[in-house]
C-alpha cells in the first residue's frame, strides 16, 4: 500500500507504518509486542486497538463510510465543539466537525518497549470559522501499548473565552450486550434521551441492557467497567478532565436506521463515552488549554 512520502520520515520501523486506504485516507499501523491499533488521520479516529492475547477492543461496524467528510462508525470519534445536534436546530453536522476534518500528523515516537505514541493535530480555519467564529488548536495524543490512552487538548487561541463540549465517544467491542453490564455511575444524574430528556438518578445496581439506551451522566469523574462474560473479560475505562459519561446503544429500531450500522450488529457494540457535555459544557480563557483524557485497559472477567 502506498503512502504519503512526507509522513515516512515519521515511521518506526517494525512499530509505525503509514498505509492508504482505497478512499484516500491515511491510516497509521501500530504494532507493538503489547498491542495493535489504527490511527486514521480523518478525525484524528482511533479504529482498532486490540491488546495481544486480546479480541479487539473497539468496535467497527462493517457498514462503516470510510470517506472523507464522512464519520467512522465506531472506534473512537472525537466530537468537538458540540456534543449531539448544535443547539439552535441548525444545519450544522450532529456532534461538530472535528470527527469528520483532516487532522495533521504532530510525531510519532517510541516510549518503551511495548509502547508508542502519536500525537495529531487541527487547527481552526477558514472553513471552520465559518461555521464556528472562534479559533483554537486541538492536539490528539494516543498511547498504545498494553493500555490506550487518549490525551485529547483543547486550545484557545480566541481573543474571548471558549464555550465547547468534547467527547471521546468510544464504542467498545462487546459479545453480546445483552449480557454486558457497566459499573461505575451508581446514584450518578443522568439525562435520559430515550425518556423524553428526563433527568433520573441512577440506582445502586449496575447498568444493564434491555432496550435502546442513550444516557448523559452528568458531574460524574468516576471509572467505569464494562464486565463482557461472553469474552470472560473486564474493560476499565479511567478518565480526567472529563465530568460526563455517556452510554450508548441503539438496539434494533435505531440500529435499522443508521445507514453505517449494520442491521444485526447492535448487540456487538457499547458505547461508554469520556465527555464534558450539557451542563458540564466547558468555558476555558483566551489563551488557556484543557486536557480530556481517558484510559481503556483490559482484564480477565471479575469474580466480584
Ligand atoms: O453518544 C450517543 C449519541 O449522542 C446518540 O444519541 C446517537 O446519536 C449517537 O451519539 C451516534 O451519533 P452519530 O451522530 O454518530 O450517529
Amino acid at each position: 500500500m502506498s503512502h504519503s512520502p512526507e509522513l515516512a520520515q515519521w515511521a518506526i520501523p517494525h512499530r509505525i507504518a503509514f498505509e492508504e486506504s482505497a478512499a484516500g485516507l491515511v491510516k497509521i499501523a501500530i504494532a507493538t509486542p503489547a498491542a495493535q491499533a489504527h490511527v486514521f488521520l480523518h478525525g484524528a479516529h482511533v479504529a482498532h486497538y486490540q491488546p495481544e492475547g486480546s479480541a479487539p477492543v473497539l468496535f467497527m461496524s462493517a457498514s462503516t463510510a470510510l470517506s472523507a467528510g464522512k464519520p467512522i462508525r465506531g472506534g473512537v470519534p472525537v466530537i468537538f465543539p458540540w456534543f449531539g445536534p448544535r443547539s439552535g436546530g441548525s444545519s450544522s453536522p450532529p456532534h461538530g466537525f472535528a470527527r469528520t476534518s483532516q487532522w495533521e500528523l504532530g510525531s510519532t515516537r517510541s516510549i518503551d518497549d511495548l509502547t508508542v505514541e502519536v500525537s495529531l493535530r487541527f487547527a481552526s480555519n477558514a472553513e471552520t470559522r465559518a461555521g464556528w467564529a472562534h479559533d483554537f488548536v486541538l492536539r490528539h495524543r494516543i498511547t498504545i501499548g498494553a493500555r490506550l490512552e487518549m490525551e485529547l487538548a483543547v486550545e484557545n487561541r480566541s481573543a474571548e473565552v471558549l464555550q465547547f463540549e468534547e467527547a471521546l465517544h468510544t464504542y467498545f467491542a462487546v459479545s453480546d450486550v445483552r449480557e454486558a453490564s457497566v459499573r461505575g455511575l451508581a446514584g450518578t444524574e443522568y439525562i435520559d434521551k430515550v425518556d423524553g430528556a428526563k433527568l433520573k438518578l441512577q440506582g445502586a445496581e449496575p447498568i444493564r441492557f434491555t432496550g435502546e439506551t442513550d444516557r448523559v451522566y452528568l458531574d460524574s469523574t468516576a471509572e467505569c467497567t464494562i464486565d463482557d462474560p461472553g469474552l470472560q473479560r473486564r474493560i476499565t475505562i479511567t478518565k480526567s478532565g472529563s465530568n460526563t459519561t455517556v452510554v450508548w446503544n441503539p438496539w434494533i429500531a435505531k440500529a435499522a436506521a443508521l445507514a453505517d450500522f449494520g442491521d444485526e450488529e447492535w448487540p456487538k457494540m457499547l458505547c461508554v463515552e469520556t465527555a464534558n457535555a450539557n451542563r458540564n459544557a466547558l468555558t476555558i480563557e483566551a489563551g488557556a488549554t484543557h486536557l480530556m483524557s481517558a484510559g481503556i485497559a483490559v482484564s480477565a472477567a471479575a469474580d466480584d
